[in-house]
């Protein structure tokens, strides 16, 4: 599951990945010089079954988020991708969802974009390039379709027929200035463009770097604005945090790091949010299980079941599945404990069908 961060030059995508990943991070390799590191999710519900515990071995979950996959110059956004050859996004097409950062903050060491600053043409310009992207991508496969068709016999059906009328559904909803994400298609349609990797079909989120001390200034809100409207209208998150303070944040130790936030009087960075934003946007959801051996946030798809969430484990649990004992947590939170909450009659016993809910502890009951 992997993230990554897009946006023009100096909208301040290092800066943040750097906080995000409080430094740590390697190459991606494959030449390309993009670099990659693995995050834990903020969750406080794994905080709490870990002070709970107490246990010998803890394991959050994690995604891993990606700097520099796009390497997008400032003069090229806004216009088509044509200039940049068909390889441009390359790097980009192997994530499962895009950050896009905007910059929306001045300092005395680089000059504003032309123009002033536009949170909104920003965003703008770069969604359009990725509209671009998906388009041509479009038009070279339909021209090898057409190629291909033409000298197939006439009236014999092949898949590039269906193929082919499908990229044109997709299609129009691009010519539209809309993204692939809107286009409504059946599973058979879905299988049959997955490995496009449309960028436009990725989950998106949107990040605006904020100067340090304008965070809440009206100026700054009123600088947001147009930007809030169009991510509200799109249905997109938007998260204003400052890349700058948030690195600074990320390099202290933990005791430090409270301080700091209770002195801004929040309780957690805004990069936080970010990845757990990134984290419910890849369609993901956490499963526990918990013990004083080890307390462990296992990741799975939304709707996931049972039976998928055993495998996840491991594929003896999936293959010998008897039953999954389960206990929602807000019921460890009001009970206390597992013994408590046994007593009390919340721990339930569910066969593989049952859909799995976020934050649910499992506890896999097997035979092999
Ligand atoms: N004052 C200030 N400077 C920032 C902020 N974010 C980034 N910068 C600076 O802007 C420059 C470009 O940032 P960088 O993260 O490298 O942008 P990138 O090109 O998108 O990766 C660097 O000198 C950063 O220190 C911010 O929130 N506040
Ligand atoms: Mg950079």
């Amino acid at each position: 599951m992997k993230v990554g961060l897009i946006g023009l030059p100096h909208s301040g995508k290092t800066t943040l990945f750097h906080a995000l990943t409080r430094g740590e991070s390697s190459p991606a390799g494959g030449g390309s010089a993009a670099l990659v590191s693995v995050v834990p999710v903020p969750d406080p519900r794994y905080d709490f079954a870990v002070s709970l515990f107490s246990p010998k071995k803890r394991t959050q979950a994690t995604i891993e988020f990606t700097d520099g996959a796009a390497q997008l110059s400032g003069e090229g956004a806004g216009k088509t991708t044509q200039k940049f050859g068909a390889d441009f996004f390359v790097g980009i097409r192997s994530v499962d969802a895009l950050v896009l950062v905007v910059r929306a903050y001045e300092t005395p060491s680089l000059p504003p974009p032309p123009g002033g600053l536009n949170p909104l043409k920003e965003y703008q310009s770069i969604t359009e390039e990725l509209l671009l992207g998906d388009l041509s991508v479009i038009e070279t496969r339909l021209e090898r379709i057409d190629k291909q068709l033409k000298t197939r016999k006439q009236g014999i059906p092949s898949p590039e027929t269906a193929e082919r009328e499908t990229l044109l559904k997709i299609k129009a909803v691009l010519d539209d200035f809309k993204p692939v994400s809107a286009v409504e298609l059946d599973e058979d349609e879905r299988k049959m463009t997955k490995n496009f990797d449309f960028l436009t079909g990725k989950p998106l989120i949107a990040v605006v770097n904020v100067g340090e001390a304008d965070i809440a200034s009206a100026d700054t809100l009123a600088l947001l604005q147009p930007l809030r409207d169009q991510c509200a209208a799109e249905g997109i998150e938007l998260i204003p945090l400052c890349a700058a303070a948030e690195e600074e944040v990320a390099q202290l130790d933990e005791a430090d790091q409270r301080e700091f936030l209770d002195a801004l009087g929040i309780t957690e960075p805004a990069s936080a949010r970010l990845i757990r934003a990134a984290y419910k946007a890849l369609g993901v959801m956490s499963f526990f299980t918990v013990g004083e051996d080890e307390v462990r946030a296992w990741t799975v798809s939304s709707g996931a079941n049972a039976l998928a969430a055993a495998g996840r484990i491991h594929s003896d649990l999936a293959r010998g599945f008897i039953r999954a004992e389960v206990l929602g947590f807000d019921d460890l939170i009001t009970t206390g404990s597992l013994e408590a909450a046994k007593t009390a009659g919340k721990m339930r016993l569910e066969g593989k069908e049952y859909p799995v809910k976020d934050g649910d502890i499992l506890n896999i009951r097997f035979k092999v």
